[in-house]
């Protein structure tokens, strides 16, 4: 076998001055971050013999694809493996229980309609080939206790698997099936909307034409997404499926787990889940915060 170009001293050299080792300035945990991503990277082109073409079909990928990483990177299951690097850290530091973290997903747009009470309507537009949702439970911490000054939100598609602002057929209002629900001191919940259909990638994009290339594809089962805050308990990130769901475990994105999968009673065309949020206690500030990633925001 030849010796290998990466470890040569000529690229370790290389390597070095790319990443501004040799530098007095920047930012030293950046460097040493950058160096191991570019030198992964040659290896990865000494590996797999990757051609001059094959690079820059890449780097074109990577530049065309841009406007999808927030696909791409759930669909490589990037962005599951950093919720079971969390939970793994949460283990290691004794931190157990409540109910279990999952992908935000790139369609959380901030700012929807603060509103209360237990009729809640989550959905303003008429999305007649829909049926219904009813959703209600409570959200508790790890003795049982009702979370006080809750703020669930929720975000989920429509029957065509369109969410609200990333609509690309125009149709739907602003913050259609997106609210923000203040709770009230017991900590219950009530909401309904129209029932919402899995999600699909954009055809011919970015990201499922790298899915079909490795014979995958860009579907998610239906699907609704909260993040649970409250002060003193540390903001939560999960998404439900349905229990009763076939294609429950088909998610292009890995966002399915245990315990997110309530099975709905359904009378006619209309689902009704119960469904309780169990917090962690907050340890520190940052716990009660949201994850420091850009967000949508609509006026
Ligand atoms: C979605 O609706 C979603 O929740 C994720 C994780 C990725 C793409 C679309
Ligand atoms: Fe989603």
């Amino acid at each position: 076998m030849m010796t290998s170009l990466v470890q040569s001293a000529e690229i370790q050299e290389l390597l070095d001055k790319a990443s501004g080792l040799n530098e007095d300035g920047g930012n030293s945990r950046l460097k040493a971050i950058i160096r191991d991503f570019v030198e992964g990277v040659m290896a990865l082109i000494e590996k797999h013999d990757i051609s001059e073409s094959e690079f820059w079909t890449a780097v074109q990928f990577l530049q065309d694809g841009a406007s999808e990483f927030g696909l791409i990177v759930p669909g490589l299951g990037l962005e599951h493996f950093i919720d079971l690097l969390m939970d793994r850290k949460d283990a290691e530091a004794g931190r157990r229980g409540g109910t279990p973290r999952t992908i935000e997903g790139p369609l959380y747009v901030e700012g929807a309609p603060l509103v209360e009470g237990d009729e809640v309507s989550l959905t303003q537009d008429d999305d007649e080939a829909a049926g219904n949702l009813y959703m209600t439970g409570q959200v508790r911490g790890p003795d049982g206790e009702p979370v006080k000054g809750v703020t669930l939100h929720v975000w989920h598609a429509n029957s065509k698997g369109f969410y609200s602002h990333c609509d690309p057929t125009g149709e739907q209002s602003p913050f259609n099936n997106r609210r923000r629900i203040r709770l009230g001191e017991d900590g219950r919940y009530s909401f309904h909307s129209k029932m919402p259909s899995g999600y699909a990638v954009p055809p011919d994009g970015p990201a499922e034409k790298l899915l079909h290339a490795v014979g995958r594809h860009g579907n998610r089962p239906a699907h609704v997404h909260f993040f649970v805050e409250a002060p003193g308990y540390r903001t939560l990130t999960t998404q439900i499926n349905f229990g009763d769901d076939p294609l429950a475990n088909t998610d292009f994105a890995f966002g399915t787990r245990e315990g997110l999968l309530p099975v709905p009673s359904r009378q006619g065309d209309t689902a009704y889940i119960s469904f309780d949020f169990e917090l962690q206690r907050a340890q520190s500030a940052t716990d009660e915060n949201f994850s420091g990633r850009a967000r949508a925001k609509f006026a």
